[in-house]
């Protein structure tokens, strides 16, 4: 390669042979993989043309009509679609669409409301919440008082009443709720008479439930919440990014905490992409694709239970469940492993009260949208789930893990992804 003459138009596996390969190794990766995990999922590719587009070059600090850059004509109406769709979708008074991340919009919400030192109710990592609802580790650990409920011993669902009592004790300035990994429906209203007997700001972090939300098969919490937070691309299936939603009276409040409280440059190529997902996740072809999710979640479930698994909360609502391994003498951990090497991916995932230590698990967790996004239905999850039992019983045998391995490719070949890219196979 001729580096000064060429560079501009020169391709990546020209310019960077070593990565262009990587990429190509995972695109494969990705087509012979069943795909479980669940805050992942596979974005159109037209989700990716505004992502890897020209937008890239471009500064646009400030918000539309008041940017701190010139020549922001677009960008700023690309902007101003995103915020638009992203309100219309989700019902909301006002959108902020450039928080890069889950953790960021997170964190624009709470410095909206919350001073250091303040108290915020949220739910425990290791029951199902996220690292940015209080762990110790995570900036919202070390700067708020964190009180923190849980799920019930028994049920292993929500405990409303519990979070109603330790609303009154601790008297938090902030009620999260939303979760990482709880496979049951989450109940909103109750949120927000909990919120509001308490005095508090209720913030929901929809990340993982936001497609299903957008596509009717979960209940909208925009209505009952003050700030909802989510990220693009889990069962969204829109950009690696974020976005935050609030009442009318927090607009301009949170505005500033975004830019320039906690970010500078938005990153435009990912907002069009979030344009685009919005847009996608408006049509009514998308309510068909998250009940659809749900149906194959449920299928995945019911299989796994009669082949003797249990599942936390007893089974699941939404995209995702919980298996309890602890009867299977494995540990989330080495399921994980095991299953990777039999071309299934899901991730290692504490349990309620886990003896286990968070890098071991006794659990596994396990999400349908990635699956049901490459056109899976509930034919397919049944298979899957005598798959995963047959590499957990084989305990990774070699000869179990290559049937199932074969298997996997044969059935992710006949759902075929991204059709006009040239994987590692091509090369
Ligand atoms: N790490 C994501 C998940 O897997 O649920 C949440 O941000």
């Amino acid at each position: 390669m001729e580096f000064f003459e060429d560079l501009m138009e020169a391709a990546l596996d020209e310019v960077d042979p070593e990565i262009s390969g990587l990429v190509a190794e995972e695109l494969e990766r990705q087509r012979v993989h069943i795909e479980l995990i669940a805050s992942e999922n596979f974005v159109p590719r037209a989700i990716m043309e505004a992502q890897g587009s020209i937008l890239t070059n471009k500064y646009a600090e400030g918000y539309p009509r008041k940017k701190y850059y010139g020549g922001c004509k677009y960008v700023e109406r690309i902007e101003e679609i995103a915020i638009e769709r992203a309100k219309k979708l989700f019902g909301s008074d006002h959108a902020n669409v450039q928080p890069h991340a889950g953790t960021t919009a997170n964190q624009a919400a709470y410095f909206t409301v919350m001073k250091p030192g303040d108290t915020m109710l949220a739910m425990k990592l290791d029951q199902g919440g996220h690292l940015s609802h209080g762990h110790p580790l995570n900036f919202t650990g070390m700067i708020y008082k964190i009180a923190s409920y849980g799920v019930n011993r028994d049920t292993e669902m929500i405990d409303y009443d519990e979070i109603a009592r330790l609303a009154r004790e601790c008297a938090p300035k902030v009620i999260v709720a939303g979760a990482s990994a709880y496979p049951r429906k989450i109940d909103f209203a109750r949120f927000r008479q909990i919120a509001d007997e308490a005095g508090a700001v209720l913030i929901t972090d929809m990340a993982h439930i936001a497609g299903l939300v957008a596509g009717g098969a979960h209940e909208n919490p925009t209505p009952h919440s003050d700030f909802v937070t989510s990220t693009t691309q889990k069962t969204l299936r829109g950009p690696r990014g974020a976005f935050v939603l609030c009442r009318g009276k927090y607009a301009s409040d949170l505005d500033r905490t975004v830019f320039p409280g906690v970010q500078g440059g938005p990153i435009m190529q990912a907002i069009a992409a979030k344009a685009a997902c919005f847009k996608i996740a408006s049509a009514p072809a998308f309510r068909d694709y998250a009940n659809q999710v749900v149906k194959n979640a449920s299928a995945l479930a019911k299989e796994l239970q009669e082949l003797g698994y249990r599942l936390v909360s007893g089974g699941t609502d939404n995209h995702m469940m919980l298996i309890d391994l602890r009867s299977k003498k494995v540990t989330g951990k080495d399921a994980e492993r095991i299953l990777e090497e039999a071309g299934i991916t899901a991730n290692k995932n504490s349990i309620p009260f886990d003896p286990e230590k968070p890098t071991v698990t006794s659990g596994l967790r396990l999400g349908a949208a990635a699956v049901t996004s490459r056109g899976m239905k509930e034919g397919e999850m049944r298979e899957i789930a005598r798959a995963i039992d047959e590499v957990i019983s084989a305990s990774g045998d070699v000869e179990a893990t290559n049937r199932v391995r074969s298997r996997m490719a044969e059935m992710s070949a006949s759902y075929p992804l991204y059709r006009g890219m040239r994987g590692a196979r091509a090369r």
